[in-house]
This record gives C-alpha cells, sequence and structure tokens, in this order.
C-alpha cells in the first residue's frame, strides 16, 4: 500500500491500537479515525469491548470491519461489575465504561503481544485514568480521543483546579474558564453537580490524569471552535496539558437501509425538510413526544423524525398511533416520516431536500452538520450537550432553541417548538452561513488539507 518515497521515515505504515469505550457517539469517530488512519497509510488493530451494549453499535462495528477488511480487530473479554458499583447508576453506558476501566489491566498482554510493536494507542477520554496505567510500563505512546466538542474539553482540563469547588455545588452561579469565558451553571453537565455520582467520578480522575498523555486529539474545526482552540493550544486554559491536535474526521458514507428515506427525499422541494434526531441515548418523555408531533405539523414543513424513544422502540405502529393520539398520527403521515431504526444521519443531512436539523447536540451531529451545511436548532437535552449547543450558537450554524430545560425538566410547547423550526427554516443568512462553514470545513478536512492528522502521524512515524 506505500508508495515509494525518498524519505524512508515516509515509507514506515505506523501501527496505532485504537480503544473506543461504548455508545455510538463514542465509537462512531473511532471508526472515522480508523478510517483516516488507513488512507495515511497506517495499520489499524481496532479494540473491541464485548459485551457489546446495544445492537447499534455492534452493527456499526461489524459494517466498519466488512468494509476496512485490512484492520485486526482484537476483541476484548471485559468483567463483569460487582453488585455494588452496577448500583452505582442506572446509564448502562457508564456502567459499562465503569467495567471496562475496570478489566483493562487484561489488556496489558494483548497489547504487548501485538506485532508489529505498536507505535502509538488512542483511548477514549472516557477510559484514561485506567488505560495509561497499562500503556505507562508497556512504554507505547497514549493519546486521547476526547469525543466532545473542545468548549467541552476546555471544562475537562479545568475541571481538577475546579472540582474542590464543585462539591459545594449550591453556591456555583457559573464556572469561568480562563481564555474561554463564563459558562453558566444552567449549562453545566447536571450530574457535574453531584460529585459522588458515578460520572462525576469518573470525568474528574479523568480530568486528573490528561497530563500524563502524549497528546489530546479533538474532532474539531477552527470553522466552529477558533477561539478556543486558540486558547487550549497556548495554554491560557491550564497549563502542562499535552499537545492538542483537532483532526476533521470525515463522516463515511453508504450505511444500510437508507433507501426508503432517500427516496422520499428526493421526491421533496429543495431546502423543505427538517430533520429531526436526539441520538441514539435520548428517551423524550410522551407528552414531548407529542408535543414535538405537534411542533412538527404546525411548521408547515415536511419532516423526517428519528424517534428513539424507547418505550416506543418496542412497540409496533399501533402503539405509535396511542401516544400521538389518531388525529395527529394522520397529521404526521402525511406531512413527515418516522424513523425507529438507525439512520445514516450524514446521508440524511446532505440530501439537497433537507433544510435544518433540530438536533440534541451531541457532538458528532454537531460535526456533522457543519460538514453537510445544514442549519442547527438546538435542543441539548443532557450531559455536554448544552455547552455544545452554546457552540453551534458561538459559530452561526444555528441557535438554541430556548429555555428548554434538561430532559424532562420543561415540557416544550408544540406552538414554540413550530415556531422556532419556521424560524430555523427561513432564515437566510443561517442559511447561508452553514453553508459557508461547510465550504471552509472541505477546504482543511480530507487528508491532506489537514494538519492535525499529518501532524499527528508524522510523529508515529518518527
Ligand atoms: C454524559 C454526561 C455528561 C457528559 C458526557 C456524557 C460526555 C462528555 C465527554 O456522556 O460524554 C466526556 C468528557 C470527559 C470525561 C468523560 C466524558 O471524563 O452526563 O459530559
Amino acid at each position: 500500500m506505500s508508495s515509494p518515497a525518498a524519505d524512508a521515515n515516509d515509507f514506515r505504515s505506523p501501527h496505532v491500537a485504537l480503544l473506543p469505550s461504548s455508545g455510538a457517539g463514542h465509537i462512531t469517530p473511532f471508526l472515522r479515525l480508523a478510517a483516516s488512519l488507513l488512507s495515511q497509510n497506517c495499520r489499524v488493530t481496532l479494540i473491541t469491548s464485548h459485551p457489546i451494549v446495544t445492537q447499534a453499535e455492534s452493527n456499526l462495528i461489524s459494517s466498519f470491519l466488512s468494509s476496512f477488511p485490512q484492520v485486526t480487530e482484537k476483541q476484548f473479554h471485559i468483567l463483569p461489575l460487582d453488585p455494588a458499583s452496577a448500583a452505582s447508576s442506572k446509564d448502562p453506558f457508564f456502567l459499562q465504561w465503569e467495567s471496562i476501566r475496570r478489566s483493562l489491566h487484561l489488556l496489558s498482554s494483548i497489547l504487548s503481544s501485538l506485532s508489529p510493536p505498536l507505535d502509538a494507542m488512542v483511548s477514549d477520554i472516557t477510559l484514561i485514568s485506567s488505560t495509561i496505567t497499562i500503556t505507562k510500563p508497556l512504554k507505547i505512546p497514549n493519546y486521547v480521543l476526547f469525543t466532545s466538542s473542545a468548549k467541552m474539553f476546555s471544562l475537562a482540563s479545568y475541571y481538577s483546579v475546579l472540582s474542590e469547588s464543585l462539591s459545594d455545588s449550591t453556591k456555583i452561579s457559573e464556572i469561568n474558564i480562563p481564555g474561554i469565558g463564563a459558562i453558566p451553571r444552567s449549562s453545566i453537565p447536571p450530574l457535574l453537580l453531584v460529585p459522588e455520582s458515578l460520572f462525576a467520578t469518573m470525568f474528574k480522575s479523568n480530568s486528573d490524569n490528561l497530563r500524563q498523555f502524549d497528546g489530546i486529539i479533538i474532532n474539531t474545526f477552527d470553522q466552529l471552535e477558533s477561539k478556543t482552540l486558540k486558547a487550549l493550544k497556548t495554554g491560557e486554559v491550564a497549563g502542562g496539558l499535552p499537545p492538542l491536535f483537532n483532526v476533521g474526521l470525515i463522516p463515511r458514507l453508504g450505511g444500510e437501509g437508507a433507501e426508503a428515506v432517500s427516496k422520499w427525499l428526493d421526491a421533496q422541494l429543495a431546502k423543505s425538510v427538517v430533520y429531526v434526531s436526539f441520538g441514539s441515548r435520548t428517551a423524550l418523555s410522551r407528552e414531548q413526544i407529542r408535543e414535538l408531533g405537534e411542533g412538527l405539523v404546525k411548521s408547515g414543513y415536511p419532516f423526517i423524525w428519528v424517534m428513539k424513544d424507547k418505550a416506543v422502540d418496542k412497540e409496533d405502529g399501533e402503539k405509535l398511533e396511542g401516544v400521538l393520539g389518531a388525529e395527529m398520527m394522520e397529521e404526521v403521515k402525511e406531512k413527515g416520516i418516522v424513523v425507529k431504526e438507525w439512520v445514516d444521519q450524514v446521508e440524511v443531512l446532505r440530501h439537497n431536500s433537507v433544510g435544518g436539523f433540530v438536533s440534541h447536540c451531541g457532538w458528532n451531529s454537531v460535526v456533522e452538520a457543519a460538514w453537510v451545511g445544514v442549519p442547527v436548532l438546538a435542543w441539548p437535552l443532557h450531559g455536554d450537550q448544552r455547552i455544545n449547543g452554546e457552540v453551534v450558537e458561538g459559530s452561526g450554524l444555528g441557535f438554541m432553541g430556548g429555555n428548554w430545560g434538561w430532559s424532562g425538566e420543561v415540557l416544550v410547547k408544540g406552538e414554540e417548538i413550530g415556531r422556532r423550526i419556521k424560524e430555523m427554516m427561513e432564515d437566510e443568512g443561517l442559511r447561508l452561513r452553514a453553508g459557508e462553514i461547510r465550504d471552509e470545513v472541505r477546504k482543511v478536512v480530507g487528508g491532506t488539507g489537514d494538519d492535525g492528522l499529518k501532524q499527528l502521524i508524522q510523529k508515529w512515524r518518527a
């Protein structure tokens, strides 16, 4: 695969092991990184943790491996949690991260047996306090893949300084991060205000370990976060951090099951369709689903609505009618389509008929919206999403719906949702700005123009 080159170092294919954690939002950027590394002549070993939490993740991995047979998969069998730890959270992904972390000592022998020996490993941010203890004795350079925005990373890297005062969470009205500005209390991931929660404990130990790594990789662009990236790279946010590489991870196209959707999209007017998705983890309440349905119908635009409510997922079409009511079900069917299975989001977003994206602002969704230049109506629901929503607003890619609370806190009325959707769809300036972001991003991302990725691979080759 390597091409002839004058410099012997250009010839070498570095061998990199990738260690994602779990959740589609964590696996997706790792698979994109793997594809980018392969295109730059690296050897890639993908470590997959078993048992896998969801079918969707399992499908993502197996479809990737069949497209890229040159990737070596190493299956890592993790230990079950003891009952006390298993009771420390209700979130299956947090528990999976914790089980992987506690099983990592079993990974040493796998890593040291790989041939050729590893030039580097890339670890998911959720696992880093444990992976560093494995790679240090083996002298394998270890890099963090941070799966959220640079702005969220600024909070993670400033957190070690901060967590003392966060433990008295009732007193905090905002967090002032040097070089970044104030993050209001209402935007701080709620679990970070509960210091004894499993998530806050993991977050703290990961943050405390950042400085032991050889580099931090973030999937973001200057077009979204130039000021934040600059403040991080110049050390203004926090001292002693390893070098930061921002890379543009290109979405892979050609997922399965998009045919019916793309046929329907082909029949719609240009830029007329609203695409609605809250990601792979979020379940809206039934009341909120009804209001959202009403809002979509009221907006007057055709829509594709990815409905990921678990309670609804398990049930059939008639039950969905039970949630929406017969009358609204009719209207919904007339104006749009409701998708309950996995869709290739980029395939949908890049279709010429799509004119707006109602998004929870999971970081991959924000990056994908920037990549295709589709305006975003931000409706953050959990964790880091409100900070990501601020990035959306700050870059001009979109705007926040309003003071809509965290998931389940506020019932946002259909009337208001419909009004905000119309606003997004009818704002010409917003559409132009989103298109500009796409054009600028495309100029720098795509392998050769992507400095972050080039620098990283250069380091691994040396
Ligand atoms: C859930 C949550 C808050 C939150 C995240 C959640 C993130 C942010 C990324 O998934 O994923 C992240 C950063 C640092 C870290 C772990 C995860 O140590 O309730 O922020």
